[in-house]
């Protein structure tokens, strides 16, 4: 089980923060995923494929990538 941080860009309010939440805990292998606004950032916990992840965010509107 390990922690991945995603940079989403795009989101600009508390809905923004629901959808992008919304898709990657949809992502097969996510247990659980935190999303802030402020610091456009997702913290994803889990076991799930990165780019599974990435493309998660980009279905949903936001554009994605992976950090560190
Ligand atoms: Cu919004």
């Amino acid at each position: 089980m390990n922690d991945t941080v995603l940079k989403v860009t795009g989101m600009t309010c508390g809905h923004c923060v629901m959808s992008v939440t919304k898709a990657l805990q949809q992502v097969p292998g996510v247990a659980k995923a935190e999303v802030s606004l402020e610091k456009g950032e997702a913290v994803v916990h889990g076991a799930a494929d990165a780019q599974a992840m990435l493309a998660a965010v980009k279905q949903a509107g936001y554009a994605a990538a992976l950090k560190s």
